[in-house]
């Protein structure tokens, strides 16, 4: 699996724990296969009970993501030491959230890192950007924080991280509008994050159709397709080193899901 890893660049100053990065450029590492979509961010990620580290890149950047990631990136050359990864700080996701972000593309100046508990921590590198406009998964979350306060009381989370955020229209879909996400999710009737049966299927659903029928409403390449834009939008984002490569090795042989 070939995804793109967007770079959401921590906002200084950084809170205490995150002191020893200081200097540095830090950025929460969110693996995509939907570059298009960026525009329509409106927040990352994180899984409280997942174990993330710092790493250094380069000498200059340093990634946050799971460890697995790290070490796969060590052997895709992103890393100040080369096939090895270089942990500066041990982390949580519970440190991560509420973290303040820039992120390319996004028409929000500041997103917030918020938890999501259907992360899987063997996929990509536990960062997730989030697209309510056009992933399910992401529509269905950002809904649970909003209409729950106690899990945000729960998470710490501040009401001004979260209430503010709208849906931000990217994409046009013929029959699903211009927030596919949320025409699927309430055609489905899925209730939450945690509706995971329903909520794979409706994922399937948006991808195949904002792909193939998928038009840009937003952004440089508005007016045109979604076929045509995604690479476009892509090259974009490596050259202007928003974003690079990350190659996963296919390993999840036993299950699809394990
Ligand atoms: C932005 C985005 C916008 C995404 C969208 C999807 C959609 P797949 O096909 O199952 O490989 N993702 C990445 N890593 C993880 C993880 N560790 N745990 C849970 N979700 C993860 O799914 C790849 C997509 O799943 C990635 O692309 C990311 O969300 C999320 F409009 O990034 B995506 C219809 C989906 N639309």
């Amino acid at each position: 699996q070939e995804y793109t890893v967007i770079k959401m660049e921590l906002v200084a100053p950084f809170p205490d724990k995150f002191k020893v990065l200081e200097g540095k450029k830090v950025f929460l590492a969110a693996a995509t296969l939907r570059p298009e979509t960026m525009y329509g961010q409106t927040n990352a990620w994180v899984l409280p009970d997942g174990k993330y580290g710092a790493f250094e890149i380069n000498d200059s950047e340093v990634f946050i993501l799971a460890h697995r990631a790290a070490l796969n990136l060590a052997y895709q050359n992103h890393s100040r030491v080369p096939e090895k990864p270089s942990c500066l700080l041990e982390l949580t996701g519970r440190d991560l959230i509420g973290l303040p972000l820039k992120s390319p593309l996004s028409f929000s100046e500041v997103i917030y890192a918020l938890p999501m508990l259907s992360i899987l921590m063997d996929k990509g590198t536990g960062i997730v950007t989030s697209v309510p406009s056009d992933a399910p998964d992401d529509y269905m979350a950002l809904h649970d924080l909003k209409a729950k306060p106690a899990f945000r009381e729960k998470y710490g989370i501040k009401d001004e991280w979260v209430m503010p955020i709208e849906i931000v229209p990217i994409i046009e879909i013929p029959q699903f509008g211009n927030k596919c996400a949320e025409t699927v999710c309430l055609q489905m009737k899925i209730k939450s994050q945690n509706d995971k049966e329903k909520l794979a299927e409706a994922k399937k659903q948006t991808y195949l159709k904002g792909f193939t029928e998928g038009t840009m409403i937003v952004g440089e390449y508005a007016g045109r397709k979604v076929q045509e834009a995604k690479p476009l939008i892509r090259t974009k984002l490596l050259e202007t080193g928003q974003a690079i490569v990350y190659s996963e090795p296919e390993k999840r042989v036993m299950s699809r899901s394990g």
